[in-house]
């Protein structure tokens, strides 16, 4: 059986997330993910809007996924692999060549991101999207109101 080791925040899970597991799962039969706490996501400068608990309930539902375990700091990757008998560790390549040190112990892998999505993005494009002035968005929807009744 080959196990793969991923870790990662998974905020505001998306299609950038899915393809990642998915493609993870397709390297062998085992699937870890690592899945970084509140507290650890504070040491690295993330502000997270979805609780931990939540996230990690979310990436155990999703069907790539055999285990989830917390990620509480930078340095438990060896132990990680070496208590799991891990095969592969697997990441994305916004992180490539970080991790290379990990290649004494299993074989390490950095896989294309999808482009176009991320976290970053959906939390500004909400951020624009809430700072709409409350008139603005209320002439807005008086306007679709009128445009329906002359077309009824
Ligand atoms: N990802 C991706 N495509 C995107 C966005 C993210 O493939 N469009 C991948 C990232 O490369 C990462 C995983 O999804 O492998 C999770 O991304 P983040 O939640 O941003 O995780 P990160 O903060 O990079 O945490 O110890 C490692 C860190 O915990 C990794």
């Amino acid at each position: 059986m080959k196990t793969i080791i991923t870790y990662g925040t998974f905020d505001l899970f998306h299609i950038g997330h899915l393809n990642l597991l998915r493609k993870l799962k397709s390297l062998g039969d085992n699937l870890i993910v690592a899945v970084s706490t509140d507290e650890f996501n504070e040491l690295k400068g993330k502000k997270t809007l979805i609780p931990y608990e939540q996230r990690a309930e979310i990436i155990k539902s999703i069907r790539y996924v055999d285990q989830v375990i917390p990620e509480n700091c930078w340095e438990q990757k060896i132990d990680d692999i070496r208590n799991n008998n891990v095969d592969i560790f697997a990441i994305g390549n916004d992180w490539e060549g970080k991790f290379d040190f990990l290649k004494e112990f299993c074989q390490v892998i950095y896989l294309d991101r999808t482009d176009g999505i991320s976290t970053t993005y959906l939390k500004s494009t909400l951020k624009n999207f809430l700072s709409v002035p409350k008139e603005d968005i209320i002439n807005a929807l008086n306007v679709l109101e009128q445009l329906k009744r002359d077309f009824e």
